[in-house]
Protein backbone atom coordinates (compact mmCIF):
# COMPACT_ATOMS: atom_id res chain seq x y z
CA UNK A 1 0.00 0.00 0.00
CA UNK A 2 1.13 3.49 -1.13
CA UNK A 3 0.46 6.63 0.71
CA UNK A 4 2.89 9.27 -0.67
CA UNK A 5 3.24 12.48 0.19
CA UNK A 6 3.56 14.64 -2.84
CA UNK A 7 6.76 15.74 -2.06
CA UNK A 8 7.98 12.29 -2.10
CA UNK A 9 6.39 11.29 -5.67
CA UNK A 10 9.21 11.59 -8.18
CA UNK A 11 7.11 13.06 -11.50
CA UNK A 12 8.30 10.81 -13.58
CA UNK A 13 6.17 7.96 -11.39
CA UNK A 14 2.87 10.11 -12.91
CA UNK A 15 3.02 10.38 -16.42
CA UNK A 16 -0.19 12.77 -16.68
CA UNK A 17 0.57 14.24 -13.48
CA UNK A 18 2.64 18.00 -15.77
CA UNK A 19 -0.69 17.80 -17.69
CA UNK A 20 -2.74 17.67 -14.76
CA UNK A 21 -0.45 20.37 -12.62
CA UNK A 22 -0.60 22.57 -15.77
CA UNK A 23 -4.56 22.63 -15.91
CA UNK A 24 -4.19 23.70 -12.14
CA UNK A 25 -2.29 26.45 -12.76
CA UNK A 26 -4.92 27.62 -15.41
CA UNK A 27 -7.93 27.22 -13.24
CA UNK A 28 -5.84 29.04 -10.25
CA UNK A 29 -8.44 31.77 -10.68
CA UNK A 30 -11.12 29.73 -10.56
CA UNK A 31 -10.37 27.57 -7.67
CA UNK A 32 -12.47 28.27 -4.49
CA UNK A 33 -10.94 25.61 -1.96
CA UNK A 34 -7.87 26.50 -0.43
CA UNK A 35 -5.93 22.84 -0.19
CA UNK A 36 -4.27 22.18 2.88
CA UNK A 37 -2.21 19.25 2.39
CA UNK A 38 -2.52 16.84 -0.34
CA UNK A 39 -2.21 12.43 0.10
CA UNK A 40 -1.55 10.75 -3.02
CA UNK A 41 -2.47 6.88 -2.82
CA UNK A 42 -1.60 5.96 -5.96
CA UNK A 43 0.82 6.34 -8.45
CA UNK A 44 -1.13 5.76 -11.24
CA UNK A 45 -2.22 8.44 -13.54
CA UNK A 46 -4.96 10.41 -12.54
CA UNK A 47 -8.39 10.54 -14.45
CA UNK A 48 -9.01 12.94 -16.77
CA UNK A 49 -11.44 15.46 -15.37
CA UNK A 50 -13.90 15.88 -18.36
CA UNK A 51 -14.38 11.45 -17.84
CA UNK A 52 -15.14 12.30 -14.05
CA UNK A 53 -17.33 14.48 -14.43
CA UNK A 54 -19.19 13.32 -17.30
CA UNK A 55 -19.15 9.39 -16.94
CA UNK A 56 -21.30 9.09 -13.03
CA UNK A 57 -23.70 7.16 -11.71
CA UNK A 58 -26.61 9.01 -10.17
CA UNK A 59 -29.71 7.66 -10.28
CA UNK A 60 -32.13 10.29 -9.35
CA UNK A 61 -30.90 12.26 -12.56
CA UNK A 62 -31.57 9.03 -14.99
CA UNK A 63 -30.00 5.48 -15.08
CA UNK A 64 -27.27 6.48 -18.22
CA UNK A 65 -23.63 7.30 -17.06
CA UNK A 66 -24.18 11.03 -18.51
CA UNK A 67 -27.41 11.94 -17.46
CA UNK A 68 -26.27 13.92 -14.31
CA UNK A 69 -24.81 15.90 -16.23
CA UNK A 70 -27.24 16.81 -18.50
CA UNK A 71 -30.22 16.87 -16.21
CA UNK A 72 -28.29 18.80 -13.33
CA UNK A 73 -29.18 22.22 -14.33
CA UNK A 74 -32.48 22.54 -11.71
CA UNK A 75 -30.46 21.70 -8.55
CA UNK A 76 -29.54 23.92 -6.41
CA UNK A 77 -26.61 22.64 -3.83
CA UNK A 78 -26.74 26.04 -2.18
CA UNK A 79 -27.97 27.07 0.85
CA UNK A 80 -27.32 24.13 2.32
CA UNK A 81 -28.39 21.93 6.05
CA UNK A 82 -27.46 18.26 6.64
CA UNK A 83 -29.66 16.90 10.21
CA UNK A 84 -27.54 15.19 12.73
CA UNK A 85 -29.69 12.43 14.43
CA UNK A 86 -29.78 9.69 16.74
CA UNK A 87 -27.16 8.18 19.15
CA UNK A 88 -25.03 11.20 19.63
CA UNK A 89 -24.45 14.27 21.80
CA UNK A 90 -25.22 16.93 19.67
CA UNK A 91 -27.82 16.39 17.24
CA UNK A 92 -29.58 19.60 15.31
CA UNK A 93 -29.60 21.03 11.81
CA UNK A 94 -26.26 22.32 10.75
CA UNK A 95 -25.56 24.62 7.87
CA UNK A 96 -23.00 23.53 5.45
CA UNK A 97 -21.10 26.81 6.36
CA UNK A 98 -21.01 25.19 10.10
CA UNK A 99 -20.29 21.79 9.31
CA UNK A 100 -17.24 22.77 7.00
CA UNK A 101 -15.47 25.76 8.72
CA UNK A 102 -13.48 23.87 11.02
CA UNK A 103 -12.15 21.18 8.85
CA UNK A 104 -9.14 22.15 6.35
CA UNK A 105 -9.65 21.08 2.91
CA UNK A 106 -7.55 18.14 1.74
CA UNK A 107 -6.80 16.84 -1.78
CA UNK A 108 -6.74 12.95 -1.69
CA UNK A 109 -6.09 11.16 -4.77
CA UNK A 110 -7.62 7.74 -4.46
CA UNK A 111 -8.97 5.15 -6.34
CA UNK A 112 -12.41 4.61 -7.31
CA UNK A 113 -13.82 1.52 -8.49
CA UNK A 114 -17.40 0.67 -9.19
CA UNK A 115 -19.15 -2.65 -9.11
CA UNK A 116 -20.11 -2.73 -12.69
CA UNK A 117 -16.20 -3.02 -13.70
CA UNK A 118 -15.02 0.30 -14.26
CA UNK A 119 -11.85 2.53 -12.19
CA UNK A 120 -10.83 6.01 -12.09
CA UNK A 121 -8.29 7.61 -10.09
CA UNK A 122 -9.63 10.86 -8.74
CA UNK A 123 -7.83 13.44 -7.19
CA UNK A 124 -10.92 14.24 -4.27
CA UNK A 125 -11.24 17.76 -2.40
CA UNK A 126 -12.34 17.38 1.07
CA UNK A 127 -11.85 16.02 5.10
CA UNK A 128 -11.96 13.04 7.15
CA UNK A 129 -15.59 12.04 8.21
CA UNK A 130 -14.09 10.99 11.40
CA UNK A 131 -13.64 14.23 12.07
CA UNK A 132 -16.83 15.73 11.84
CA UNK A 133 -18.28 12.53 13.61
CA UNK A 134 -15.96 13.63 16.61
CA UNK A 135 -17.93 16.76 16.98
CA UNK A 136 -21.74 15.35 17.17
CA UNK A 137 -20.55 13.31 20.47
CA UNK A 138 -21.12 9.81 19.56
CA UNK A 139 -22.75 7.75 22.07
CA UNK A 140 -21.42 4.01 23.17
CA UNK A 141 -24.29 2.85 21.52
CA UNK A 142 -23.89 4.17 17.95
CA UNK A 143 -22.23 1.42 16.26
CA UNK A 144 -23.34 2.46 12.43
CA UNK A 145 -23.71 5.71 10.79
CA UNK A 146 -26.50 6.18 8.47
CA UNK A 147 -26.21 8.72 5.47
CA UNK A 148 -29.92 9.98 3.65
CA UNK A 149 -29.62 11.94 0.39
CA UNK A 150 -31.62 14.72 -0.69
CA UNK A 151 -35.13 13.65 -2.33
CA UNK A 152 -36.09 16.50 -4.40
CA UNK A 153 -38.67 14.99 -7.32
CA UNK A 154 -38.83 18.87 -9.09
CA UNK A 155 -34.97 19.02 -9.68
CA UNK A 156 -33.99 15.21 -9.73
CA UNK A 157 -35.90 14.63 -12.65
CA UNK A 158 -35.86 10.66 -12.56
CA UNK A 159 -36.85 10.25 -9.18
CA UNK A 160 -40.39 9.67 -10.00
CA UNK A 161 -39.57 7.25 -12.54
CA UNK A 162 -37.93 4.95 -9.59
CA UNK A 163 -35.28 2.44 -10.39
CA UNK A 164 -34.17 2.63 -6.42
CA UNK A 165 -36.31 3.39 -3.40
CA UNK A 166 -35.89 7.28 -2.60
CA UNK A 167 -34.05 9.00 -0.53
CA UNK A 168 -31.14 7.02 -1.70
CA UNK A 169 -29.46 5.64 1.98
CA UNK A 170 -26.02 3.92 3.04
CA UNK A 171 -24.36 3.35 5.79
CA UNK A 172 -21.15 2.50 7.22
CA UNK A 173 -19.50 0.60 10.72
CA UNK A 174 -18.55 3.40 13.21
CA UNK A 175 -14.92 2.09 12.49
CA UNK A 176 -15.22 2.48 8.63
CA UNK A 177 -16.52 6.01 9.37
CA UNK A 178 -14.10 7.10 11.56
CA UNK A 179 -11.16 5.56 9.73
CA UNK A 180 -8.62 8.31 8.56
CA UNK A 181 -8.80 6.93 4.20
CA UNK A 182 -13.13 8.14 4.59
CA UNK A 183 -13.48 11.51 3.82
CA UNK A 184 -16.71 13.76 3.16
CA UNK A 185 -16.21 15.68 -0.40
CA UNK A 186 -16.64 18.63 -1.46
CA UNK A 187 -14.84 19.27 -4.65
CA UNK A 188 -11.95 17.64 -7.22
CA UNK A 189 -9.46 18.62 -9.45
CA UNK A 190 -9.55 21.88 -7.35
CA UNK A 191 -13.36 23.11 -7.86
CA UNK A 192 -16.57 22.72 -5.99
CA UNK A 193 -18.19 19.74 -6.69
CA UNK A 194 -20.42 19.32 -9.53
CA UNK A 195 -24.19 18.05 -9.19
CA UNK A 196 -22.91 15.26 -11.12
CA UNK A 197 -20.68 14.40 -8.55
CA UNK A 198 -22.36 14.44 -5.54
CA UNK A 199 -22.63 18.27 -4.85
CA UNK A 200 -21.97 19.96 -2.21
CA UNK A 201 -21.21 16.80 -0.01
CA UNK A 202 -20.70 13.18 -0.92
CA UNK A 203 -19.34 10.05 1.17
CA UNK A 204 -16.37 8.34 0.20
CA UNK A 205 -14.75 5.34 0.81
CA UNK A 206 -11.76 4.58 -1.11
CA UNK A 207 -11.51 0.01 -0.53
CA UNK A 208 -14.98 0.06 -1.28
CA UNK A 209 -17.24 -0.15 -4.33
CA UNK A 210 -18.32 3.36 -5.47
CA UNK A 211 -22.26 3.06 -4.58
CA UNK A 212 -21.17 3.37 -0.99
CA UNK A 213 -20.45 6.36 -2.20
CA UNK A 214 -23.38 8.75 -1.05
CA UNK A 215 -24.20 12.04 -2.77
CA UNK A 216 -25.83 15.00 -1.76
CA UNK A 217 -25.99 14.13 1.78
CA UNK A 218 -28.33 15.76 3.86
CA UNK A 219 -28.83 13.50 7.07
CA UNK A 220 -26.45 11.60 9.37
CA UNK A 221 -28.33 9.16 12.04
CA UNK A 222 -26.17 7.53 14.43
CA UNK A 223 -27.28 4.12 14.88
CA UNK A 224 -27.20 0.90 16.87
CA UNK A 225 -28.59 -1.32 14.01
CA UNK A 226 -26.91 -1.97 10.93
CA UNK A 227 -28.57 0.13 8.11
CA UNK A 228 -30.84 -0.98 5.03
CA UNK A 229 -28.53 0.30 2.30
CA UNK A 230 -30.73 1.25 -0.97
CA UNK A 231 -28.92 -0.92 -2.96
CA UNK A 232 -29.27 -4.07 -0.72
CA UNK A 233 -32.87 -3.10 -0.20
CA UNK A 234 -33.17 -3.11 -4.23
CA UNK A 235 -31.30 -6.40 -4.54
CA UNK A 236 -29.78 -8.19 -1.52
CA UNK A 237 -29.17 -10.83 -3.55
CA UNK A 238 -26.57 -8.69 -5.69
CA UNK A 239 -25.52 -6.50 -3.13
CA UNK A 240 -24.54 -6.28 0.41
CA UNK A 241 -23.80 -3.94 3.33
CA UNK A 242 -19.87 -3.87 3.17
CA UNK A 243 -19.20 -3.61 -0.49
CA UNK A 244 -15.85 -4.14 0.22
CA UNK A 245 -13.65 -4.50 -3.26
CA UNK A 246 -13.10 -7.91 -3.28
CA UNK A 247 -11.24 -9.49 -6.62
CA UNK A 248 -12.08 -13.19 -5.50
CA UNK A 249 -15.79 -12.89 -5.19
CA UNK A 250 -17.69 -12.66 -8.26
CA UNK A 251 -21.21 -10.78 -8.06
CA UNK A 252 -24.15 -12.40 -9.75
CA UNK A 253 -23.40 -10.05 -12.85
CA UNK A 254 -19.73 -8.90 -12.74
CA UNK A 255 -16.77 -10.72 -12.14
CA UNK A 256 -14.68 -8.46 -9.69
CA UNK A 257 -11.34 -9.85 -10.85
CA UNK A 258 -10.44 -7.21 -13.21
CA UNK A 259 -11.29 -3.87 -14.14
CA UNK A 260 -11.11 -0.89 -16.94
CA UNK A 261 -9.65 2.35 -15.94
CA UNK A 262 -11.78 4.87 -17.99
CA UNK A 263 -9.22 6.05 -20.45
CA UNK A 264 -6.91 2.71 -20.47
CA UNK A 265 -7.49 -0.13 -23.47
CA UNK A 266 -6.57 -3.21 -21.29
CA UNK A 267 -8.35 -4.33 -18.45
CA UNK A 268 -5.65 -4.24 -15.25
CA UNK A 269 -5.92 -6.75 -11.77
CA UNK A 270 -8.39 -5.35 -9.24
CA UNK A 271 -6.49 -5.42 -5.46
CA UNK A 272 -8.52 -6.90 -2.35
CA UNK A 273 -10.16 -3.53 -0.91
CA UNK A 274 -8.95 -1.75 -3.94
CA UNK A 275 -5.21 -1.74 -3.14
CA UNK A 276 -6.43 -0.05 0.68
CA UNK A 277 -5.82 -3.55 3.02
CA UNK A 278 -3.01 -2.84 4.42
CA UNK A 279 -4.88 -0.38 6.06
CA UNK A 280 -7.78 -1.76 6.23
CA UNK A 281 -8.29 -5.13 6.18
CA UNK A 282 -7.53 -5.87 10.21
CA UNK A 283 -11.05 -4.00 10.77
CA UNK A 284 -12.51 -7.15 8.99
CA UNK A 285 -10.62 -9.90 10.71
CA UNK A 286 -12.52 -13.10 11.44
CA UNK A 287 -15.31 -12.66 9.37
CA UNK A 288 -16.28 -14.40 5.94
CA UNK A 289 -14.68 -12.62 3.34
CA UNK A 290 -17.66 -13.87 0.73
CA UNK A 291 -19.94 -11.40 3.73
CA UNK A 292 -17.58 -8.54 2.89
CA UNK A 293 -19.84 -7.85 -0.17
N1 LIG B 1 -27.68 9.91 -4.08
C1 LIG B 1 -27.03 8.99 -4.82
N2 LIG B 1 -25.76 8.69 -4.53
C2 LIG B 1 -25.11 7.76 -5.28
C3 LIG B 1 -25.75 7.10 -6.36
C4 LIG B 1 -27.09 7.46 -6.64
O1 LIG B 1 -27.73 6.92 -7.57
N3 LIG B 1 -27.70 8.41 -5.86
N4 LIG B 1 -25.07 6.15 -7.08
C5 LIG B 1 -23.95 5.47 -6.42
C6 LIG B 1 -23.19 4.63 -7.32
S1 LIG B 1 -23.96 3.22 -7.90
C7 LIG B 1 -21.87 4.90 -7.63
S2 LIG B 1 -20.94 3.81 -8.56
C8 LIG B 1 -21.23 6.15 -7.18
C9 LIG B 1 -20.58 6.82 -8.36
O2 LIG B 1 -19.89 7.98 -8.01
P1 LIG B 1 -19.33 8.87 -9.22
O3 LIG B 1 -20.47 9.03 -10.16
O4 LIG B 1 -18.89 10.16 -8.62
O5 LIG B 1 -18.24 8.09 -9.85
O6 LIG B 1 -22.15 7.06 -6.56
C10 LIG B 1 -23.04 6.44 -5.66
N5 LIG B 1 -23.81 7.46 -4.97
MO1 LIG C 1 -22.23 1.83 -8.79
Amino acid sequence: MLIKKLSDVASSDITPRPLYLRRREFLAALVTLPIASKMVTTTDGVTEKKAITSYTNYYEFGSDKGDAGRNGAAFRPSPWSVVVEGECARPGTYTLEDILKPHPIEERVYRHRCVEGWSMVIPWDGFPLGNLLKRFGPASKARFVEFTTVNRPKEMPAIRRGVLNYPYVEGLRMDEAMHPLTILATGLYGESLLTQNGAPLRLVVPWKYGFKSAKAIVKIRFVEKQPLNTWQEANPYYYGFYANVNPAVPTPSYSQATERRIGDFFMRRTLPFNGYGDQVASMYAGMDPRRLF
